[in-house]
């Protein structure tokens, strides 16, 4: 990595006259700088993102702060998180054509991005605050994580190559460090950066931290999050790093992304529409009970996981050009059959993974550092309590009986259940 010296953080007044020099940039606002407008929009926990617009179009500029936006220049972060930013992104735009924002310029001493403004789009979480629905979403979310996740691993990739970007992106310690410690540990005891609402949850806080066999399972995933370097994750794909606009839907913000275990991604994802579906209780008003809307996130859920298998599985029986389960073992020596049982015990350690690291994410949002939206916004303590004690009681079984769910049918079960309980 280069050295980063003449860093300089852009803003809205200096951002024309630094940029005017790139063509890349030009080509797209024209050169008269008086015509552009610049908007700092970053609301996200890390870095400035600035979208400029002047009579021709408009661009994307997001750049890495030092430090941790969400907590200040106590937290110093490194600006090399926008390099794994833009090799993620990059690899992603080939893994999955059309499901990331097309990037226009990379300038690594700056720590930024020009990139795709996406327009009508806004952030997926808006969505599930507001009870708008998305046809094909889950779909597309479940082809997205199907696709880099398999290309990204050795049933894909050509081993020399994977193993030079595995070595490329172990770099990314800083960023793997924050979710080793807010998803993973700080949760688990009274840390503390650690928030919760107060005092509702106060008892099932204690609990949770009163739970070994919790604790060790959440161990047991951080372990897997450690140590199986098996695909090129995302690193941080919950319904913030979604952009949406009726029924198109973009992946963006892979600045955590690492080599990591498949089940991270989409457990991460189903998480969120976990949080998203507890919360909607508090967002219902007299027309409109958020019962459909409800529903609808189940179906989401649903199609996550279908698609995601649906397109493994083609990619499993087309694309297999890695080292793992060569042809020469099993088609070449008519023990085709084999493979399919392979691929089912593999796409089954993916679910059970992807429920355990659900029940982490779960737990991490509702009583670490960073929450979601969809909670934070409940005004009434006492309804915000409600919804998120639901969540976390789902979040245990999900975490402690990974291995006995054997269906999103059962998850939604379980999810009635909880709700009903917590609610009585
Ligand atoms: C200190 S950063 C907190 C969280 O924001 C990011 O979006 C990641 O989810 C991280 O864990
Ligand atoms: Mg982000």
């Amino acid at each position: 990595m280069s050295n980063t010296q003449g860093y300089a953080p852009l803003d809205s007044e200096t951002l024309p006259s630094r940029l005017v020099s790139l063509p890349v940039v030009t080509e797209q606002l024209g050169e008269d700088i008086r015509t552009w407008q610049v908007r700092e929009v970053g609301d996200g926990n890390l870095n400035l993102v600035f979208i400029v617009q002047s009579g021709t179009a408009s661009i994307v500029v997001k750049q890495a702060l030092p430090y941790v936006r969400l907590v200040g220049d106590s937290w110093p972060l490194p600006l090399s998180r926008s390099f794994y930013e833009y090799h993620a992104l990059s690899r992603q735009a080939v893994r999955a054509p059309g499901a990331v924002p097309g990037i226009l310029h990379f300038d690594e001493e700056q720590a930024l991005i020009v990139m795709e403004y996406l327009s009508p789009h806004h952030i997926l979480r808006h969505s599930l605050q507001q009870g708008l629905i998305h046809e094909t979403l889950g779909e597309t979310l479940g082809q997205f994580c199907a696709d880099t996740l398999f290309k990204g691993s050795d049933y894909a990739m050509d081993a020399a190559t994977r193993k030079h970007d595995v070595g490329l992106f172990s770099g990314n310690t800083a960023l793997c460090d924050i979710t080793e410690s807010l998803v993973f540990t700080d949760p688990f005891f009274d840390a503390p950066m650690n928030r919760h609402t107060s005092p509702q949850l106060d008892s099932v806080v204690a609990d949770i931290r009163a739970d070994v066999g919790l604790k060790l399972a959440a161990q047991r995933m951080k372990l897997a999050f450690c140590s199986q370097a098996e695909t090129l994750l995302h690193g941080d794909l919950h319904t913030g790093s979604v952009m949406v606009y009726e029924a198109d839907a973009k992946v963006i913000d892979p600045e955590f992304a690492l080599y990591g275990p498949m089940g991270f991604d989409i457990g991460m994802l189903i998480a969120n529409f976990i949080m998203a579906w507890c919360a909607q209780p508090a967002y219902a008003t007299e027309s409109d009970d958020r019962l459909a809307y409800s529903e609808w996130i189940q179906t989401v859920i649903e199609d996550i996981w279908r698609h995601f298998t649906r397109q493994f599985t083609h990619l499993w029986q087309t694309q297999r050009t890695g080292i793992l389960f060569p042809s020469t073992l099993f088609e070449d020596q008519g023990h085709a059959a084999a493979l399919d049982t392979a691929l089912r015990d593999e796409l089954h350690r993916i679910w059970t993974d992807s429920l355990g690291f659900c029940g982490c994410e779960i737990i991490r949002r509702t009583l670490g550092l960073a929450h979601i939206a969809e909670y934070d916004d409940i005004e009434n303590p006492d309804k915000r309590a409600e919804c998120e004690a639901a969540g976390l009681q789902i979040a245990r079984r999900l975490l402690v009986d990974r291995e006995r769910i054997g269906s999103t049918t059962e998850v939604f079960n379980l999810m009635q259940r909880t709700a009903a309980e917590v609610e009585t």
